[in-house]
């Protein structure tokens, strides 16, 4: 079977260890959001891309979730010493090295898809890794605070201002000018199935569909659409959901989520046990709905959402 699935960082990197082993003779391809991407000290730094990577291929720093396991930080130690920021953001002498390669190939001329497929040479993630697009695009986040009103880099809103000022508006910068990278649009045609993983549904998944020509695959695709609601009990699991949903002006309920992506795009939708009374508002919606266990504890655990997601979409297929 064909899988494809849209992916953000942690929850979308979590899920596939899950979808791995709910399907070890499946071939998956993975859709990666890079509009988290951002450019620091000259180099190119892709969180989405390497999380699922580094996730997948077992080089990830666990815990963290994001960044490689047993890290060090004396190239960050080194730029504080000539006082060359910015300090709010933490690259690892380990995880520098994927970025330098990144780079490096880029300024070659290698497109990021390519420069994807090597870096995946490397760490055998077991999936087919592409980025949404070769093309630049930057998630940035409008607000207002003591400076006054502007536009951030999404990183800048979450890791330095901890999304604790208000955002206002989303704004995934030079999406609408982005062609989906090659093999993006033939494997969501040629998918037997669509997952969204419990994703962010408005910088990860958002920003992927917000890449011309990607809801209309989505949309004309013969596969059957199923996702799994990031929100569990009113509240995102970890991370800024709630946040960035308000910004779109969309509650943080699991119903919400699935009638913000719609019965066009949605075929089915499974929110956590603890929103069961949300099932039928989301049928009401028109979208097949199924209370599961939605809690990533262990790959066992979430290669039984896997399984729950495969089979609601042989039911609505
Ligand atoms: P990011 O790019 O690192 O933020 O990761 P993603 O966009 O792929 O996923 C972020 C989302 O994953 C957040 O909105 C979380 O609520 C969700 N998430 C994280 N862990 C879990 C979990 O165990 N269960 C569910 N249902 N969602 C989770
Ligand atoms: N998240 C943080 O909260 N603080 C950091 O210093 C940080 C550094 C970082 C470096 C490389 C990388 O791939 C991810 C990194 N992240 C960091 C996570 C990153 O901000 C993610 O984009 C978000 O977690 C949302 O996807
Ligand atoms: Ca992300």
């Amino acid at each position: 079977m064909r899988i494809v699935v849209l992916a953000g960082g942690i929850g979308g990197a979590r899920f596939l260890r899950g979808l791995k082993a709910a399907a070890p003779g499946d071939e998956i391809t993975v859709i990666g959001n890079t509009g988290d991407d951002i450019h620091l000290f000259g180099l190119k730094v892709c969180p989405d891309l390497d999380t699922v990577m580094y996730t997948l291929g077992g080089g990830i720093h666990e815990e963290q979730g994001w960044g490689r396991a047993a890290e060090t930080w004396s190239v960050k130690e080194e730029l504080k010493a000539y006082g060359v920021g910015p300090d709010w953001f933490g690259l690892g002498d380990r995880d520098f090295a994927t970025h330098i390669v990144r780079t490096q190939m880029l300024a070659a001329g290698y497109p990021l898809s390519a420069v994807t497929e090597a870096l995946c040479a490397r760490w055998q993630p077991g999936v087919r890794l592409i980025p949404m697009s070769d093309d630049r695009v930057e998630t940035h986040v409008l607000i207002e605070d003591a400076e006054g009103r502007r536009a951030v880099h999404f990183q800048e809103y979450w890791v330095r201002l901890h999304a604790e000022v208000q955002a206002q508006a989303i704004l995934p910068v030079g999406a609408e000018d982005a062609k989906p990278a090659p093999g993006v649009l033939e494997a969501i045609a040629e998918a037997d199935v669509v997952l969204f993983p419990p994703s962010n549904p408005v910088v990860s998944i958002g920003t992927i569909l917000a890449v011309p020509g990607v809801r209309q695959a989505l949309a004309e695709a013969d596969a059957p659409v199923v996702g799994l609601s990031p929100i569990v009990g009113g509240a995102p699991v970890r991370g800024m959901a709630d946040k960035v949903l308000a910004a779109v002006g969309v509650e943080s309920t699991a119903d919400a989520v699935a009638r913000h992506y719609g019965p066009g795009l949605l075929d089915g939708w499974l929110v956590d046990t603890a929103d069961a009374a949300a099932v039928a508002a989301v049928e009401e919606a028109g979208i097949v709905c199924r209370a599961v266990p939605l809690m990533m504890t262990d790959v066992d655990a979430t290669a039984a959402m896997a399984r729950a997601a495969l089979a609601l979409a042989e039911e609505v297929r």
